[in-house]
């Protein structure tokens, strides 16, 4: 498709920036706040960079105020933040701690006076330590309930103030790393497991969804999806066919639950037949069925690239000695094998030999982020909302005390690019949140991988003082917001 003239955003087009709790706030005990997952998680020698945690993160919790200042002076339109559940129920259930609550209901208010959109996100990744103690976390259904007491109480307490509200952020990546390659919590390697506490997870989605319809009738609400398209590596019938079996089973595979309320057939009975689909109790479909969100938030960093898959079905456990990719979320593979799914063999990953790559081997394709937002939107049907977006990279201080990211600039650039060509395509768009506004700690990657437009004055060892440095990149999207991407 060809375009004489690209169409303008549209003119409430929330442009904005993106982060999560346990990756800025640290404050991990202040207030009455509980442990979560994360806190324990991180504390297990050789599982983060340098052993770095959040305990105290960019110390958000205490300078949200600074930090909102920042976005106002930018011109930001919205933000996207998380919430951190074990700050509201100390346990994951019972009894609500108003510190905590207190916390983000003075960070909205903050956001309404500079008129910044806030976007909450009610799961990004840290679950009450307490829940995983108590019932084994996601694998037992107890903690829907718990779920939907936390999305009750912030519900009730900001569902007047927030209009855009995210259930579950990147519950591909989540579940995979969490309970197949046990590069997050809780640190297993087990698919049978994987696939059950990502059913429940569904159900909470869903109960979420149907909650939010009674108490917050006015708001939008949709899950954030790590979406990445996937490429055949040749026009063999071969390659195409598994390049559509890898889609099924790394997108559709939550997507169709999302949006359709199914399972995707084929991916639901190679499952079966290997012994690990999911434990469908009776009213679970029909649950999934009443929970169509009213947008899909799309975190889009890099997709992938597959053949057919030529090596034999392996047990997992004859996998787990291998090397895998940790920084490669969407295509987690082990190295040497290279094989997605290698209890189903369905596909097998590759090197795609047009692209190239960020410093931690992600690649990088502007263009695949056009395809992903014209894919999800032709599948589904539904408004998109960008929100997460950027490039981890080593920025340096130069001896002016300025931070010379051109780097970042230009991919932006090229993906916003990219984006307002999937707007003239016909894709309806709400919004866009980069990754990130400051330098945050990465879940693995310490503080040296950076993805802010504000730069932290901190290491992996030293706390130091945490100054904010506004990089070349802040006032370059600065300068893009206030004319509304239109000399892009
Ligand atoms: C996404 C997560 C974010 C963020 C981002 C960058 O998957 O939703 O929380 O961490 O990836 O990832 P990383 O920090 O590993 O570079």
């Amino acid at each position: 498709m060809y375009h004489d003239k690209l169409e303008a955003f549209p003119e409430d087009f929330l442009w904005g920036a993106a982060s999560a709790a346990y990756q800025i706030e640290g404050a991990f005990d202040a207030d009455g706040k509980g442990p979560s997952i994360w806190d324990e998680f991180t504390k297990i020698p050789g599982k983060t960079f340098e052993g770095t945690n959040g305990d105290v993160a960019i110390d958000h919790y205490n300078r949200y105020k600074e930090d909102i200042r920042l976005m106002s002076e930018m011109g930001l339109k919205a933000y996207r933040f998380s919430v951190s559940w074990s700050r509201i129920l100390p346990d994951g259930e019972g009894k609500v701690n108003k510190e905590g609550l207190d916390f983000y209901e003075n960070l909205v208010d903050e956001l309404i006076a500079y008129n910044i959109e806030p976007v909450l996100t009610l799961y990004h990744w840290d679950l009450p330590l307490a829940l995983q103690e108590k019932y084994k976390g996601w694998e037992s259904r107890e903690v829907i309930q718990a779920f939907k007491q936390y999305c009750q109480v912030l519900y009730g307490r900001l569902g007047k103030k927030v209009t855009y509200w995210v259930t579950f952020n990147e519950q591909n990546v989540f579940t995979s790393m969490g309970y197949r390659w046990a590069s997050h919590p809780p640190n297993a390697t087990d698919t049978k497991r994987l696939f059950e506490a990502n059913h429940i997870i569904n159900l909470a989605n869903a109960e979420a969804i149907k909650l939010f319809r009674k108490m917050v009738p006015k708001g939008k609400i949709g899950p954030s999806f790590g979406y990445g398209p996937v490429y055949p590596l040749s026009a063999s019938p071969d390659d195409v066919l598994a390049s559509e079996n890898a889609t099924d089973f790394n997108n559709s595979w939550w997507l169709d639950v999302y949006c359709k309320g199914k399972y995707p057939t084929f991916t639901f009975k190679q499952l079966e037949r290997k012994g690990i689909a999911p434990t469908i109790e009776s009213g679970d479909l029909e649950l999934l069925k009443q929970a169509k969100p009213d947008f899909l938030g799309i975190n889009y960093y890099h997709g992938g690239t597959v053949a057919q898959n030529k090596i034999e079905s392996k047990s997992i456990e004859s996998l787990n000695d291998k090397n895998f990719s940790a920084t490669d979320p969407y295509l987690m593979q082990p190295k040497e094998e290279q094989s997605q799914s290698p209890e189903v063999p369905m596909f097998q990953s590759s090197e795609n030999p047009y692209l190239n790559k960020t410093e931690w081997g992600w690649e990088i394709d502007p263009v695949g982020f056009r395809v992903a937002l014209r894919e999800v939107y032709a599948r589904y049907d539904l408004p998109l909302f960008v929100t997460e977006n950027g490039l981890g990279a080593k920025d340096m201080v130069t001896d002016e005390g300025t931070i010379e990211d051109d780097y970042r600039i230009d991919y932006l650039n090229q993906h916003i690019m990219e984006m307002k060509k999937a707007v003239t395509d016909g894709v309806e768009l709400i919004g866009y949140c980069a990754w990130s506004f400051t330098d945050l700690l990465s879940w693995l990657n310490g503080y040296k991988k950076r993805y802010g437009f504000v730069y932290v004055d901190r290491t992996e060892q030293d706390e130091k003082e945490m100054r904010r440095i506004p990089k070349k990149s802040y006032h370059w999207y600065k300068e893009l917001i206030a004319d509304n991407g239109e000399n892009i």
